[in-house]
């Protein structure tokens, strides 16, 4: 019998990030012995009872739901985890708070600011735990990055630029809509590349270099009618395939980002590059462990880019796993969130991003959007992170 404290998970959604967050919640406590908490996978719900029993039998789930309204219902559940569709985050949300359920949510927070705000309203009100699984903070490169910058190593900052590539709906013959492709359809997904890639992106950036304080954007939808799954009509669609957009952040530096599914050859490729006084640093997500430094303080003679292979035990996360230079991966990054959220609940302290995080985030996404839509700089209204 376990001396810790249980949290029992309800779990909502079964596709690629239901198994990413199912990964973390079996594996953190191997770990991470020293936390109070340890999950408990109690539940996971999904409209297909076949699917969901087999769901749960692959990864350990003691009970399954069909509707998630009665796992909301049970008093055997203390934390829902939200791995549905966008169009889904808010009404979960929102009845999980009112509940009194502590809740984890899939990024992005919503499709709009309107629905995200709804959210940090049921959630403050209600006073419940809260997460949102922006998932690039915890690879222990990127929270490097960010400890480098927070020592002032780099001076002060002029630029910061990312990209997150992938080539995976080029096909015209993709259809929109339905199983797996949702986020092929505005309506479920809120947007296209913005709300899937580009939140993410500026999730890190403002992260690790502050408020992003208005931009300046263009979209293209390049296929422009797609076969819509569950309609089963030919429909216009209305998800941005690619977006480019720069702005300002509130500490004077400059900002560039550009995402896409339309750069053939690319899957995944989120890269990041800041430039700073007098250091830059830059990341790719195709080489996680590694961080890129250059330090124009070093002696001339061997000044030039370091790489550094983050696997040292000194470096963020990195003693909790194996021995230095051994990586970790994309998973482990979930890992870390369901580790730092059980910690949250040991001090009381908030595990970030929380939803109030996550609603800035969408700001700037929106002004992102109403900035090509309007081919004009808009504000995010976002003032500090
Ligand atoms: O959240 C993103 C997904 O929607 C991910 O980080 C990468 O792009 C992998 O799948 C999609």
């Amino acid at each position: 019998m376990s001396s810790k404290k249980p949290l029992r998970v309800g779990l909502v959604g079964t596709g690629f990030m239901g198994r990413t967050h199912s990964n973390g919640y079996s594996q953190v406590s191997h770990f991470f012995p020293e936390l109070a908490y340890t999950p408990v996978m109690q539940a996971v719900c999904s409209r297909n009872a076949e699917k969901v029993q087999a769901f749960a039998d692959q990864w350990g789930y003691k009970s399954i739901e069909t509707d998630w309204r009665a796992l909301i219902a049970r008093d055997d559940i203390d934390a829902v985890d939200i791995c549905t569709p966008n169009d889904a985050h808010a009404e979960i949300a929102i009845a999980a708070a009112e509940a009194g359920k502590m809740v984890l949510c899939e990024k992005p927070l919503a499709r709009t600011v309107a629905e995200a705000q709804k959210m940090v309203d049921a959630i403050e009100k209600a006073g419940v735990a809260n997460t949102v699984w922006y998932n690039y903070r915890r690879l222990p490169a990127v929270s490097l990055a960010k400890q480098i910058v927070d020592s002032g190593k780099l001076g002060r900052i002029f630029h910061y630029r990312a990209n997150f590539l992938q080539d995976w709906t080029i096909s015209a013959d993709l259809p929109q809509g339905g199983a797996g492709l949702w986020r092929m359809d505005a309506e479920a997904a809120g947007s296209g590349v913005t709300g899937d890639l580009l939140a993410h992106c500026i999730d890190t950036a403002m992260w690790i270099n502050g408020a992003i304080s208005d931009v300046s954007a263009v979209t293209e939808t390049f296929v422009k009618e797609r076969l819509h799954q569950v309609t089963g009509k030919v429909q216009p669609v209305g998800i941005d395939d690619a977006c480019i957009f720069h702005c300002h952040f509130a500490n004077g530096s400059l900002g560039l980002f550009e995402s896409t599914r339309y750069a053939r050859g690319h899957k995944a490729l989120y890269t990041f590059e800041i430039n700073g006084a007098n250091a830059s640093i830059r990341w790719d997500l195709h080489d996680l462990n590694r961080l890129e430094y250059f330090d124009h303080s070093d002696e001339g003679i061997v000044r030039g880019w370091r790489s550094i292979h983050v696997t040292d035990g000194d470096q963020p996360y990195m003693n909790k796993w194996w021995v230095p230079g051994l990586g970790i991966g994309y998973e482990h990054s979930f890992i870390h969130q369901v580790a730092d959220f059980l910690q949250s609940l040991e001090t009381g302290g908030p595990c970030h991003p929380t939803f109030r995080d996550a609603l800035e985030t969408q700001k700037v996404c929106e002004a992102v959007l109403d900035s090509a839509s309007s081919r004009s700089w808009k504000d995010t209204g976002v003032t500090s992170f």
